[in-house]
């Protein structure tokens, strides 16, 4: 899979994918991860990338020069399946969002930034519009750092255990059990006598039992959902 990421500030996305597990998948080569500097398409002789917004209203906006441009160079060299723009009005990003990204072989993420960007660019150009939540980031580099990495860990091959995304949170609108290793005992705290039983089937019971309480005492929008689906 390949991601190309559009961004003004490429020094944010520079860390993210470069540890453990995002590391190894393009070292892998199961993900190619690009990142593309906004400003070295622009036109104009400062590189400017922003403008004043038409009608009253502060702020500047992404003007459509730069952007068209990247666009094109990138389309112009290979098919992309989605186009998606990072914004807090787009649809919120989740797990079942993130497999179906995973099943894509080329994607684009325009990071949103400023008060927006020309809204001919999100008519004719943007297929996707994703929020990672309900609350506002000063831009969406974070948000495209983090669709990255949820939907690069799901890729075929990425995780060592290959079962281990199929049992994720989320998955099947339950949140995980809980946890332990070794000490069976640390000043008192004991394991789950359950957990050193042995007995594989006695534990899948558990673990699932687990994690419906839990989401059913933490999560009980998820627990619904999750009771829904049965
Ligand atoms: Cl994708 N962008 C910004 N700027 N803020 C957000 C967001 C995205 N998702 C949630 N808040």
């Amino acid at each position: 899979m390949r991601i190309d990421i559009i961004t003004v500030l490429p020094e944010i996305l520079e860390s993210p994918f470069n540890h453990s597990i995002i590391k190894r998948a393009k070292e892998k080569e199961l993900a190619e991860i690009y990142i593309h500097n906004l400003r070295e398409y622009s036109d104009d002789k400062h590189r400017k990338v922003d403008d004043y917004s038409y009608g009253k209203g502060a702020g500047m906006v992404m003007a459509i020069q730069p952007i068209e441009k990247v666009i094109e160079t990138l389309t112009a060299e290979r098919k992309y399946d989605e186009i998606i723009f990072t914004t807090p009005d787009g649809a919120v990003f989740n797990q079942q969002a993130a497999n179906s990204l995973s099943l894509k072989e080329n994607i684009i993420i325009l990071c949103g930034h400023y008060k927006g960007i020309d809204q001919r660019i999100r008519d004719h150009y943007i297929t996707m519009e994703i929020s990672i939540g309900d609350y506002v980031l000063t831009g969406g580099e974070l948000a495209a750092a983090i669709i990255t990495d949820s939907v690069v860990r799901l890729i075929p091959g990425v995780l060592s255990d290959e079962t281990s995304a199929l049992t994720d949170s989320f998955q099947d609108n339950l949140l995980s059990p809980p946890v332990y290793t070794r000490p069976a005992e640390y000043k008192g705290m004991k394991v789950p006598d359950v957990l050193l039983s042995g007995n594989d089937k006695l534990v899948d019971n558990w673990k699932h039992d687990q994690a419906v309480e839990r989401t059913k005492k933490l999560r009980p929008d998820l627990y619904r959902k999750f009771m829904g689906e049965k």
